[in-house]
């Protein structure tokens, strides 16, 4: 039994996606369940499993998640106004345990979130 994750598999093309951005350390993909207008997913190819697990080595990698995430938002339309999401740990709602932003525009986000 294979014990990638899902977004492994994404990643390796076992299971099929478009890949909006693709570079060494990312790709990133329309989310499967789109929670607004505009819901993409910025995946490192390192399979952490939540963003807690990240050490300084990881430093570079999450700054570029978060450029990557600004890139696709433009490409999107939405490169002024955007919401990044990272869910940590089955408490705050993630369901896949390899570390991924979220992406969300096109609609008005309240705050506090839910
Ligand atoms: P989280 O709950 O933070 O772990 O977010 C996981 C997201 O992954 C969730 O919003 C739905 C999305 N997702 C689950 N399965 C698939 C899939 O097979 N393809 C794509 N594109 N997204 C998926």
């Amino acid at each position: 039994m294979s014990s990638k994750t899902l977004f492994e598999k994404i990643i390796d093309r076992e299971i099929p996606a478009k890949f909006l951005h693709e570079d060494e350390l990312c790709v990133a993909i329309s989310d499967v369940n789109p929670q607004a207008p505009m819901h993409l997913l910025v995946i490192p190819r390192k399979p952490m499993p939540r963003l807690c697990d990240a050490t300084p080595e990881d430093q570079a990698l999450l700054g570029h998640l978060m450029l990557v995430a600004n890139k696709v938002a433009a490409d999107a339309g939405y490169g002024d106004a955007f919401r990044l999401v990272v869910n940590n740990g089955a408490a705050s709602g993630q369901s896949v345990f390899h570390l991924h932003l979220h992406v969300l525009g096109g609609r008005p986000l309240k705050w506090p979130p839910g």
